[in-house]
């Protein structure tokens, strides 16, 4: 085998609740590439240097692959029978691909026609019971609580403790690439876990003094499902990016904690600056990622109109899932639509297009 660590958990082992009778099921997730966006952080007065976390380049094509990986090898290593989750589509598309592999009975709840159809796929083609509901996310995270506790089953969403330690590895490999912390971390917030993670992710490095200081985490809901920027559950949370459709977080305090404690904050950005943010990573650089993914991005576009950034300021956005799930968002809201042309009038077509 490799003499290079492959998965998080081999990765990072140190800093996981694995012991040797912990059975590892791993896809190879983790060490997704940082990027520097070259483009969008020179338009910014000062020019500052921004990197884009691109978890889109994991296993099932999201971050969920990192806390998935420690969730379903702890469910393996206690026996459980099946397990199950509630999700707007990534987590379950995940948990479908590591509870195959695993050997373990995968049950997915979802709102009905509310997840992107990538999601929908993997869940299927990897043999999990798919349950969709009339209802959303919210709802079906209720839902999944009671039915797990009465039919012992274990539970994937990310209020498993597990699924956090997986997911903080992601803070690492930032600081690890960088050989230091960054100044900001912008991430899309939905049910909260990640941003909960990268900063308990942070601490743990800091305390390990593997860097000297914090991150500012910046966490940016959609502005129809806003929940922690206004103050009160959403119970029709509204948004293009469905991924992060949600209206009542689970890991709420802990997110909110994270912005506190970190200096950062929590805020929200429109449908409109989140498909900007979108159609902007992929025109010009070249990262093809989901639309809840670029609330990170309209996120960090939103502060530095607002003139926060400093010269020295090194600035990571996470950009959580890959864009090949929602081919039907790119298709609607693509700058540049296709033309149909006689294949005799190819030329004549490309003569009037530069
Ligand atoms: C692409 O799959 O909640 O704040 O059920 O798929 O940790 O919830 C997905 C969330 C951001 C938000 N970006 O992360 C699910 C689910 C993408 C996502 C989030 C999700 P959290």
């Amino acid at each position: 085998m490799s003499k290079h660590p492959q998965g998080v958990i081999a990765t990072y082992r140190e800093f996981l609740p694995v012991t040797d009778k912990t059975p590892i099921v791993s896809l190879h997730e983790g060490r997704t590439p940082l990027i520097a966006a070259r483009q969008l952080g020179k338009t910014f007065n000062p020019p500052i240097a921004v990197y884009l976390k691109c978890e889109g380049f994991n296993p099932t094509g999201s971050f969920k692959d990192r806390g998935m990986c420690l969730a379903i090898s702890k469910a393996l290593e206690k026996k459980a029978r099946a397990v199950i989750c509630a999700s707007t589509g990534n987590t379950s598309a995940s948990a479908s691909a590591y509870g195959a592999r695993a050997g373990l009975p995968v049950c997915v709840v979802i709102p009905e026609g509310e997840i992107a159809m990538g999601k929908l796929a993997q869940a299927i083609i990897h043999g999990a019971k798919v349950l969709q509901i009339k209802g959303n996310f919210d709802v079906a995270l209720d839902m999944v609580k009671e039915i797990a506790a009465n039919q012992s089953l274990e539970i994937v969403n990310s209020i498993n403790p597990f699924r956090i330690e997986g997911q903080k590895t992601a803070a690492f490999e930032v600081c690890d690439v960088l050989g230091t912390m960054p100044t900001y971390h912008f991430l899309p917030v939905g049910n909260a876990g990640n941003i909960t993670a990268y900063w308990k992710g942070y601490r743990e490095y800091k305390d390990a003094k593997r860097i000297s200081s914090l991150p500012k985490m910046m966490g940016f809901q959609a502005a129809g499902a806003a929940p922690i920027v206004i103050g009160r559950v959403v119970n029709n949370p509204e948004t293009v990016a469905s991924a992060i459709r949600i209206g009542n977080p689970a890991s709420w305090k802990a997110a909110a904690n994270a912005a506190a404690e970190s200096s950062g904050t929590i805020d929200m950005v429109t449908d409109d600056e989140i498909l900007d943010a979108y159609k902007m990573v992929a025109e010009q650089e070249g990262i093809f990622c989901e639309p809840a993914s670029a609330a990170s991005v309209a996120g960090l576009l939103k502060l530095a109109r607002a003139g926060i950034f400093q010269a020295n300021d090194a600035v990571v956005c996470t950009l959580t899932g890959h864009g090949l799930k929602d081919v039907d968002r790119a298709m609607a809201v693509a700058s540049r639509p296709t033309t149909c042309v006689n294949a005799g009038d190819v030329a004549e077509a490309i003569r009037g297009w530069l």
